[in-house]
């Protein structure tokens, strides 16, 4: 609308000109004609009076001068007629204008003395009117009087101001067409081509039509849709040449890799693309409100880290939470943008939550509900109803946003975690051919932990909306199939490991994450260590046996446990006094929740106690940084570390434990691991222990620190392996071949 204005704006401002002039100079001649009209009736009547006037003035006669006077009052707008002596005083003048006395009238001394008959207009109290002197001249041929008639010129004006009126009345029904007009044809010449023309491109490059694009004229737009037309086609013949070339490549290859799992997308979901959803965005821009510098961060996070390589091998849709305080600076029309921003590899489509929805949504009852009815860490979930509406709201919010994205055919949508239990149902509500898996990151629970939650029906049945549940461990698996089976009217096969309700069936699965395998952050290995060297130097670190953390503040990581446990081991081995230090790399998270909040203060005074405790000179045993890392800033401290402490209370899988062994290029580490982890069934090569045990979990580190060169190495070359060959490449390999091979009832 604004760029059609933009458009009519100079041709309307054109139109009012000319109006304005052509208007100006016919009211101009109008006037000058009305006036002319007036100025020739005055002149007649004075001249017709000139002979009469002359007699009675010669003779005195007053009572014929005022018959004479009196006589033109019944004509059209004459006011009235005035005889004046040859001094310019009154001699007789019409009765109802006798006002007209008072006024100065300078112009007859002009008259007198020219013997020039005048014509003007004057102003006559509120009115203005035309007067016609005439002088009487006498047969001795000097100046005897003189007859004055002065007519009303009022209708003149009235006239005129009709005139204008018209003249703009004209003006706006124009201006009205004009704009009217040029709307319907921008629309009909523009507008709806290019629409028809980008639907078109939408369907044809998605191959759900084969039909030529919808431009028939030759024009430049013409030209256009025949560009459109070529980029469309080879879109569609990129895809399918891709989606071949994979199907060959894929009998080859061994070890899962980022191309590897590219061809199996292409080949098996052809031209469907991928659409995954989650909460947290994985690249979010943040701008640093004290100094307005704006920096695109990748967040601490599990689902983050195992994604983003997933995505960036086959590109696709990610579509999440955009909750950067500058995210909107950088999104296009749609949402969109491409990331990573340096190299765009896939597309990210951010959602916008207004404070109330996060509030209700993610902080009340995703993290505070739903997170710790999930982790076994003793943690009361709470459920609120407001928190529960809203949960309910965005995750329609999510639904409608997805489904505006989907392609005509059988799109695949990979949703992830807790905070979209309902999405998976309200998408096939509207799409039943798409296909949708869930992956669920943290632990799922026993029945009787579930059935806490006030709504577990609802959630239950929204998740089995889904075609495929994964989760990290069998365990959690028959927790689930457990909870089906005990809450809700479903029949669970046990062979098939599916859950039937309503004649639809839900295939759960393990899926044990991982992360991309291969280290490939921090540089090459002269590069590391460097990084390695300044840090040592930056934290006196020289000489030291380091240990590392690297977790987001969260109660279920054991972090408090892990300091306990650092604290008691120096107290049992004081000979590791000013031999070891402890780097956690901790980033606060979810900050808005209390227990959160608490937590975050809690580890504060507890380092600060403990490094108070056992402080020599310079060195303490544990240095807490506290902030966000990037990955590459992370590699170097894992890659510098001897042993790697995760002590999760309850953790569905836990990466850090997997980055830490694929970042030990050289073997030389041992990571000490909490036996309530998933990871802890796949490395059973790391020391495992029980964090709530204080006592044994000190006795660990002691035993990590101590154990010998070769038997480390041994089991982390153990551990190296499982992690390159079950990396995220294959873990998404085996959904996306397990969502398209499903056999349902
Ligand atoms: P999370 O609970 O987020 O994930 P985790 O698997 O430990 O936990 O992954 C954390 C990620 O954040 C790691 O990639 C780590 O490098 C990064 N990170 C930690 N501290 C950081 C810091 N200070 N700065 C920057 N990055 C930091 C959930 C489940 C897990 C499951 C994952 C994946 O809780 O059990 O393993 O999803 O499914």
């Amino acid at each position: 609308m604004k760029k059609i204005l933009l458009f009519i704006l100079p041709i309307l401002i054109i139109i009012g000109a000319a109006f304005t002039i052509f208007g100006t100079i016919q009211v101009r001649f109008e006037e000058e004609k009305l006036i002319d009209d007036v100025q020739r009736k005055a002149k007649s009547i004075a001249e017709s009076m000139e002979l009469s006037v002359k007699h009675v003035l010669e003779n005195n006669d007053l009572k014929n001068a005022n018959y004479l006077v009196e006589k033109f009052q019944t004509r059209e707008r004459l006011q009235g007629c005035v005889i004046y002596d040859k001094e310019g005083k009154v001699f007789a003048i019409t009765s109802r204008f006798l006002d007209w006395k008072e006024k100065e009238k300078p112009y007859l001394r002009e008259v007198l003395q020219t013997k020039e008959p005048r014509g003007e207009i004057e102003q006559f109290k509120e009115y203005t009117v035309y007067s016609y002197v005439l002088p009487i001249v006498g047969d001795n041929n000097s100046v005897i009087g003189l007859v004055e008639v002065i007519h009303d010129t009022s209708y003149v004006f009235t006239r005129l101001a009709e005139l204008w009126r018209r003249i703009s009345s004209t003006l706006i029904i124009l201006v009205v067409l004009i704009v009217l007009i040029s709307m319907f044809l921008h629309k009909q010449i523009f507008v709806l081509p290019v629409l028809r023309l980008t639907e078109w491109f939408k369907h044809f490059q998605k191959g759900e039509t084969d039909a030529n694009h919808p431009i028939k004229e030759k024009g430049e737009l013409g030209k256009l849709a025949s560009e459109v037309e070529q980029v469309a086609l080879s879109l569609r013949v990129a895809r399918k040449t891709m989606s071949d070339v994979a199907s060959e490549r894929l009998q080859k290859e061994e070890l899962w890799t980022e191309t590897k799992l590219r061809d199996l997308i292409n080949a098996k979901l052809g031209d469907n693309a991928l659409f995954v959803v989650s909460n947290r965005e994985p690249f979010m821009h943040v701008m640093d409100e004290a100094t307005g510098t704006v920096s695109c961060i990748r967040p601490a996070s599990g689902v983050v880290t195992a994604i983003h390589p997933i995505l960036c091998a086959c590109g696709g849709t990610w579509i999440s939470h955009g909750g950067g305080n500058a995210d909107k600076k950088f999104v296009n029309s749609k949402d969109k943008l491409g990331v990573p921003p340096e190299d765009n590899r896939y597309i990210l489509k951010r959602v916008w939550l207004s404070k109330e929805e996060e509030d209700g949504y993610y902080y009340g009852f995703s993290n505070e509900g739903l997170w710790p009815l999930c982790h076994n860490t003793h943690t009361r979930p709470i459920f609120r109803e407001e928190d529960w509406l809203m949960y309910k709201k965005v995750n329609q919010k999510f639904a409608d946003s997805v489904l505006e994205e989907l392609p005509a055919q059988s799109p695949f949508i990979f949703i992830q975690d807790y905070h979209f239990t309902l999405l998976g149902e309200m998408i096939k509500e509207k799409r039943p051919d798409a296909k949708i898996a869930l992956f669920w990151h943290i632990p799922w629970p026993t029945p009787e932990a579930f059935q806490i939650c006030p709504y577990h029906k609802e959630i239950l049945e929204g998740m089995l909306g889904c075609d495929l549940i994964g989760f990290h461990v069998k365990n959690h698996c028959n927790n689930f199939l457990d909870t089906a089976n005990r809450l809700l009217e479903s029949r669970v096969d046990t062979e098939k490991f599916s859950v039937v309700r309503s004649g639809k069936e839900t295939f759960v699965r393990a899926f044990p994450i991982s992360i991309n395998g291969h280290s490939d952050q921090g540089g090459s290995g002269a590069e590391q260590q460097q990084q390695i060297e300044k840090l040592r130097q930056e934290f006196n670190l020289q000489g030291m046996i380091v240990g590392v953390g690297v977790d987001r503040i969260d109660y279920t990581k054991g972090i408090v446990e892990r300091i306990l446990a650092i604290d008691r081991f120096l107290e049992k081995n004081p000979q590791y006094r000013k031999k070891f230090v402890f780097v956690q790399l901790a980033a606060p998270s979810r900050t808005h929740i209390k227990r959160y909040h608490d937590l975050i203060a809690e580890i504060d005074e507890l380092v600060e106690k403990k490094n108070w405790k056992h402080m020599d000179g310079n060195w303490k045993p544990i240095l807490y940084l506290k902030r966000h890392f990037s990955a590459d800033e992370i590699a170097p401290y894992y890659a510098m570390a001897d042993l790697c402490i995760v002590s999760s209370l309850h953790d569905g899988m836990n990466l850090v434990a997997k980055e830490y062994v694929a970042e030990k290029r050289d073997c030389q580490g041992i990571l000490i691991l909490s036996q309530f982890t998933g990871a802890a069934r796949e490395f059973t090569d790391a020391i495992l222990v029980n964090p709530y045990s204080i006592e044994e979990f000190a006795d660990s580190i002691r035993q990590a620190i101590e154990m010998p060169a070769e038997e480390k190495q041994k089991r982390m070359r153990n551990m190296r392996k499982i992690v390159s060959e079950n990396n995220v490449y294959r873990w998404a390999a085996n959904i996306i071949t397990d969502l398209t091979a499903l056999k349902k009832v």
